[in-house]
């Protein structure tokens, strides 16, 4: 037998965990966090782990599947199934137009530069808008927001966690979800370094989560951080606490801001957050008078009623306070490949620039909105969606209203998945495409290299060929543009080049971006600069820069006057619409229902592994008991869960961590798959609460509405308290060394 020893790293989450696969005879047997891996030194949680599980699962997707006469998904080869769909899909093409070709890329897309870039290249080459992901469900809004603000999208700052005295975390669980848009390895270490050095971290969340506990918790109600936001500013502008000469040097139009925060003093907005006047002066004035500091928010802060306001809020206070762009505060990194830049030089850094036919909402970066997928399929008219692609997704179980989803992708022309697995979304398919793994194909994390708290870059080879007749994405891709007559790419001189005959692979392509970057060796003009070669030279990884530069917003900025712009027209029009917001709860519905992480868990898929599901798993609703004494529901008991939208029925565990009024249960769960453990765990699809009108999406983003949504309780039966005990135990694990 032939043992071997590889280097690579995890991209199931941003933390990006360098990890060693133990390999026999062309098998991943074991997985283990890397020791010399410079940052992130020893560290792995349980997921990182347990890939091996999905890795060499038996339920895997290994071969093309078609679906048969009789529903069944059979064996076919991959020269029947290209066939067979190229044919539909110039039928398709043919008959509606390009623009009734859609795609949906889930999250683990984003993990893999060629697998996005060759996504976006097919629809921009065929000449179809209906681009999705998960980002309209995570995190759109703060890439709005940037737009807004900084004139690109891909201009988004981070908090300089290595160096700030001060820390307001807005909706962010970090502990469990180890950092999002933000690349911090060991992050539990990081931020307890904050307070080692005399700093603060302050968590503001409806629940007291894994973070809030270990740091200091402000309880908020769900969707009340406009408001929260909008006090702070006006505490501190009224108490003269503002940088007014970083405000003038950075900015323009701040007196939107100081005009509207006037009307928000904190005893206005106490009903709506839950939070005291006291407390939230002492917030504003303890960030503003800090020596440095940072505020960041994540899906918290992105998923309710109002999330670009909330993002370009949070901007806001960093650009108030002087924090921006100085050490300590929210910084830009300067990737060695900066998307920003290789975005604007192909025009890919769009906001706004097409439009939903449903609902006219905005493009974020070419996506429009998921929540609209099923009426865009079913809604008669030129641009219907009539071929529908999704790879590494599972909307289904992630975006609102996954029944109309159900009905509507079964009445499709054509309907094909790229993916490892039968989920609750592609069983809907003609045909399963059968995708690589992480660990069978190379990378260079370009999404995420401009968002690490300590500058750093690292590449990894595919560690394993893939198993059975899997292949990348942007393979199969490339055939499919060929049955279509087109090179996938959304660079009109790639395109060109196709035409001629001549292709540039993933790594080429990865190879020229790294060159002709700031860091970059030019093609040898720059003998120290990087090329792809010399970073994977380095298999743990190279740290490029002990701290994220600062001074920086003169080469971000993409407003022609050269500053920031705190008052945009868009954010003075959400300004109004937030000074009628009806609230959310009613005597009807009188709950507000959030999301929940857990460590065992990752989105929708890894319940089917081992590992992550010993002991047993379940999900319940988290309830405070003073709520539940007011429904009659104790530890254990069965409830009906309902919104305006859906109901749900799910055991119930009570916790005084969450704010009364507050009722809290994970997403991803209720499979009915092809993947067995996790189809026996149980548990409910949430997002069936969620609605899907488009007067539920949020206007500047077409962000879903997925936490804060209005529910009812009612009593099923008593159930039993061991019956919520198997839930996983919410305490974050400590890290190992
Ligand atoms: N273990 C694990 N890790 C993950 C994932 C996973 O599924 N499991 N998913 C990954 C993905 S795709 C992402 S995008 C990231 C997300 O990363 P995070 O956003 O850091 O993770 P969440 O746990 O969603 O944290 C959101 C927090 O916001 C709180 N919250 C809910 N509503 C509100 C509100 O209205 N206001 C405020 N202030 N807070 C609110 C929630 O209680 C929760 O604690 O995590 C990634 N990492
Ligand atoms: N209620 C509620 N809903 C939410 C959220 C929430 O907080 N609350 N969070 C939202 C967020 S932040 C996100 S990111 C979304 C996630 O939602 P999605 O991105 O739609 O779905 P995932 O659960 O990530 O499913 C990923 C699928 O990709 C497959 N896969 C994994 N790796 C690969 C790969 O390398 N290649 C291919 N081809 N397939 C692969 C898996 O088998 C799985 O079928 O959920 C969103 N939905
Ligand atoms: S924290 Fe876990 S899932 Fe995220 S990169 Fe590290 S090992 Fe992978
Ligand atoms: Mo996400």
């Amino acid at each position: 037998m032939v043992v071997e020893e590889k280097v690579t790293f995890c991209r199931i989450c941003e933390s990006l965990c360098g990890l060693v696969a133990t390999v026999e005879d062309g098998q991943v047997t074991k997985l283990r966090p890397d020791k010399d891996h410079p940052l992130s030194l020893g560290y792995a949680c349980p997921k990182g782990i347990a890939m091996t599980d999905l890795q060499n699962d038996t339920d895997r997707v290994l071969h093309p599947l078609r679906k048969n006469a009789d529903g069944e998904f059979e064996r076919v080869t991959w020269k029947e199934a290209l066939d067979e769909i190229s044919t539909r899909l110039r039928a398709v093409r043919d008959t509606t137009g390009p623009e009734s070709i859609g795609w949906y890329m889930g999250n683990p897309g984003a993990f893999s530069y060629s697998h996005t870039i060759w996504v976006k290249g097919f629809l921009d080459a065929i000449g179809s808008p209906h681009y999705y992901s998960a980002g309209s469900q995570d995190v759109n809004n703060r890439f709005a927001a940037s737009a807004l603000l900084y004139g690109s999208p891909l201009v988004v700052p981070i908090p300089d966690l290595r160096r700030t005295k001060h820390l307001l975390i807005v909706g962010a669980n970090p502990l469990v979800s180890h950092g999002s848009v933000l690349t911090a390895h060991r992050i539990r270490d990081q931020l307890m370094d904050i307070t080692k050095r005399g700093g603060k971290v302050v968590v503001v969340d409806p629940r007291r989560s894994e973070t809030a506990k270990a740091f200091e918790h402000v309880a908020i109600n769900p969707d009340g951080d406009a408001w929260m936001l909008l006090s702070m500013l006006n505490v501190i502008f009224s108490e003269g606490l503002e940088d007014t000469a970083a405000i003038q040097a950075q900015s323009q139009g701040v007196e939107l801001l100081r005009d509207a925060a006037a009307g928000y003093p904190p005893e206005a907005t106490e009903e709506r957050t839950g939070i005291t006047p006291d407390t939230l002066r002492q917030m504003a004035r303890e960030l503003a008078t800090a020596e440095s500091a940072a505020v960041y928010g994540r899906t918290g802060s992105c998923l309710g009623r109002r999330g670009t306001l909330v993002s370009f809020l949070l901007d806001a206070l960093n650009i108030v306070t002087g924090n921006l762009d100085s050490p300590g505060g929210a910084v830009f990194g300067r990737p060695p490949v900066a998307l920003d830049e290789v975005a604007d030089r192909f025009g890919l850094a769009t906001y706004g620039s097409t439009r939903s036919r449903i609902g006219n909402f905005p493009d974020v970066l070419g996506n429009l909105p998921a929540t609209l997928l099923a009426q865009e399929m079913e809604t008669p008219g030129k641009r219907q969606i009539r071929a529908m692609f999704v790879s590494a997704g599972n909307p289904v179980l992630s975006v609102p209203d996954g029944n109309s989803l159900e009905r509507a992708l079964d009445k499709l022309d054509l309907m094909v998945s790229l993916d490892f697995y039968v989920n609750e979304t592609n069983k809907h398919a003609d045909f399963v495409l059968p995708a690589t793994t992480f660990l069978e194909r190379d990378d260079l994390p370009i999404a995420f290299l401009g968002f690490h708290s300590k500058p750093f870059v690292n590449y990894t080879h595919k560690v394993v060929e893939p198993a059975g007749e899997a292949r990348e994405e942007w393979e199969i891709i490339e055939d499919l543009a060929k049955a279509l007559g087109v090179t996938p790419s959304s660079v009109p001189p790639i395109r060109w080049l196709g035409k001629l005959g001549i292709k540039i692979s993933p790594q080429r392509l990865a190879d020229i971006l790294v060159r002709t970057s700031g860091d970059g060796d030019l093609f040898g003009l720059r003998r120290k600069g990087l090329n792809l070669k010399k970073i994977a030279a380095q298999p743990h990884g190279i740290v490029l820069a002990e701290h994220v530069a600062t001074g920086e917003l003169g080469t971000k900025l993409r407003h022609k006057d050269g500053k920031v712009h705190l008052g945009p027209p868009e954010i003075a029009g959400e300004l109004e619409r937030i000074k009628t917001a009806a609230f959310e709860a009613s005597d009807e519905r009188p709950l507000q229902l959030i999301g929940l992480r857990e460590l065992r868990s990752h989105n929708s898929w890894m319940h089917n592994s081992e590992i992550l599901t010993r002991g047993g798993r379940s999900q319940p609703l988290h309830m405070n008991p003073l709520d539940a004494a007011r429904f009659g529901v104790g530890e254990g008991a069965r409830v009906k869960l309902a919104s305006k939208s859906g109901e749900v029925e799910v055991p119930v565990t009570l916790t005084e961590d969450l704010v009364e009024g507050t009722v809290a249960l994970a997403h991803g769960w209720g499979h009915k798959g092809g993947w067995q453990t996790a189809n026996g765990l149980g548990g409910v699809n949430v997002n069936v609460l969620a609605p899907s009108g488009a007067e539920d999406i949020e206007p500047l983003a077409g962000m879903a509405f997925l936490n804060g949504i209005a529910v009812s309780v009612e009593l099923v039966s008593a159930g039993s308290p061991a019956a919520a005990s198997v839930s996983e135990s919410v305490t974050a694990a400590p890290q190992r060394d």
